[in-house]
């Protein structure tokens, strides 16, 4: 290889590059939490008392799946944008199983080994056929590969449209409708406004498994990348933004610092305070949500709320 040729970079090089080179605020995007590390910490977040998202998503999945297949009738494919180990998932798959013929489960994850425990835990519900891939890339090829006259239950959970920005759930929507069929279905779950209190110590758990989730991004840059952050000069902080109704992760800079990043072979400064902000998880209404629904060309037939933690579950018909 010639002095000049530099090897590719990877797309997480890349937007780590352009985050922390923001003028401004440095970001970086909550996709990247997910490697082994971050996906098992997901996972104990999901089992804190502080976070009740998961638990309510679950509890509403197990209470509606039945009304649930009577409004929809026979479904032969069920597809699932971010499935991870498909934990959830089970209740809808064994409601909407036939007496009869088949069903048809496509889980899309980034993580293979999630999508291995997925494969593991419901192959004796549904015919598995995992996608290897990003939410709308792998929805593309689900899309692409089925069968005609087969109806589509589209299963989006867990409120991981929150992390999308509020501009941004619009153009996705509508990017996910392009690829359904007028009578295909999509469930979405949501996490709904609460009281400020709970909203924020979901985020900042009392044993720091939260916190251990968000610095990790820093210890996959010094895996991953060749970088030199030192993890303990970094806080975890959580702020609500009132105005977009949002829990905002931020990295805080405890003192002046300089980091390298030997595969971008470049320093990046960082004041004390300074901070990265790793994540948005947006609160919502079901009224604001009917409105996406409507604008992206959905039908929002009905949707199902938790009574213990605010959270629902929506489900409308592609027109
Ligand atoms: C995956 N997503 C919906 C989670 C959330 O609540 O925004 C990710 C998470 N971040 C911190 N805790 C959980």
């Amino acid at each position: 290889m010639s002095a000049s040729v530099k090897p590719q970079l990877s797309a997480f090089a890349v937007d780590v590059a352009e985050g922390l080179s923001c003028a401004g605020q440095k970001k970086l995007s909550p996709r990247y939490f997910y490697d082994d590390v971050g996906s098992k910490l997901f996972e104990a977040i999901t089992l804190l008392p502080e976070y009740g998202l998961t638990r309510a998503d679950e509890r509403v999945l197990r209470r509606c799946a039945p009304a649930m297949r009577s409004l929809i009738g026979p479904i032969g494919l069920v597809v699932e944008l971010g499935s991870g180990t498909g934990n959830k998932t089970v209740h809808m798959l064994r409601a909407l199983a036939p007496q009869r013929g088949r069903l048809i489960y496509r889980p899309i994850d980034v993580s293979a080994s999630a999508l291995l425990a997925c494969e593991n835990q419901l192959g004796s519900v549904a015919e598995i056929n995992s996608i290897h891939a990003d939410w709308l890339e792998g929805l593309e090829d689900a899309a692409r590969e089925r069968e005609p006259d087969t109806p589509l239950l589209l299963l989006f959970l867990g409120s991981s449209i929150g992390n999308l920005d509020r501009h941004e759930i619009s153009e996705f929507l509508e990017r996910v409708r392009s690829q359904l069929r007028p009578g295909d279905f999509f469930l979405v779950g949501v996490d709904l406004v609460k009281d400020l209190d709970k909203m924020i110590a979901a985020y900042d758990d009392s044993i720091g498994v939260t916190a251990a989730f968000n610095l990790n991004l820093l210890s996959r840059m010094n895996r991953q990348l060749g970088a030199n952050f030192d993890e303990r000069a970094f806080a975890h902080e959580v702020r609500w933004r009132e105005e977009e109704r949002r829990v905002e992760m931020h990295l805080v800079s405890r003192r002046r610092q300089r980091v390298f990043i030997s595969c971008l072979e470049r320093a990046f400064e960082f004041e004390a305070g300074e901070t990265i902000w790793t994540e948005s998880s947006h609160k919502f209404s079901e009224l604001e949500m009917e409105r996406y629904a409507h604008a992206a060309g959905f039908h929002p037939m009905k949707s199902w709320v938790d009574s213990e933690w605010p959270f629902a579950e929506m489900l409308w018909r592609a027109q």
